[in-house]
């Protein structure tokens, strides 16, 4: 029997690319900020991170396909903050984020990983951005580090 589970891990030739949104970008950026402390926390070295903003959630897929479609990444972060007491189109920037991204991941073969928050309020997004329900942004690294180490070893 042959098991394959990725490991975090981040070897020096292994690049990450992350789109992040600049809309609710108070959280966004502490969702940036927690995901290169997770890059580097397994051995990732930031010269191989390249950020991409764009203004809002409804514009990571296309950035992440933009950049999955250059090849010069192992995984792909989409950092966003959609938040339900903002706006009266939530649930249409919510679905087009989540469908877009998975689309993306699907189409390129590399793990898109969904690091976007849909909360109901402003203090939800800072409780899972940090201040006291963990950072999704780390979580998204985590699972981009896994996902690609998991994709190589299937490969091999
Ligand atoms: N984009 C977000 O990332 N978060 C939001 O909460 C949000 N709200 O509230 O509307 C939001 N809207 C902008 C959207 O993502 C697009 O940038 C815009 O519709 C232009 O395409």
């Amino acid at each position: 029997m042959t098991t394959h589970e990725g490991r975090l891990v981040a070897p020096d030739n292994l690049k990450i690319g992350i789109a992040v949104s600049r809309f609710n970008e108070l959280v966004t950026e502490r969702l940036l900020e927690g995901a290169l402390w997770a890059f580097k926390r397994h051995g990732g070295l930031e010269a191989n991170i390249e950020i991409v903003r764009v203004p809002g959630a409804f514009e990571l897929p296309l950035a992440a396909q933009a950049m999955a479609q250059t090849n010069r990444f192992a995984a792909i972060l989409c950092l966003g903050a959609v938040i339900r007491g903002a706006t009266t189109h939530y649930d249409y920037v919510c679905s087009a984020a989540t469908s877009g991204i998975q689309t993306v991941g699907l189409q390129s073969g590399l793990p898109v990983v969904f690091g976007v928050l849909t909360t109901d309020t402003l203090e939800q997004a800072f409780e899972r951005a940090g201040s006291k329900a963990g950072n999704k942004g780390a979580e998204a690294m985590d699972v981009a580090l896994e996902m690609s180490d998991l994709l190589r070893q299937i490969k091999s």
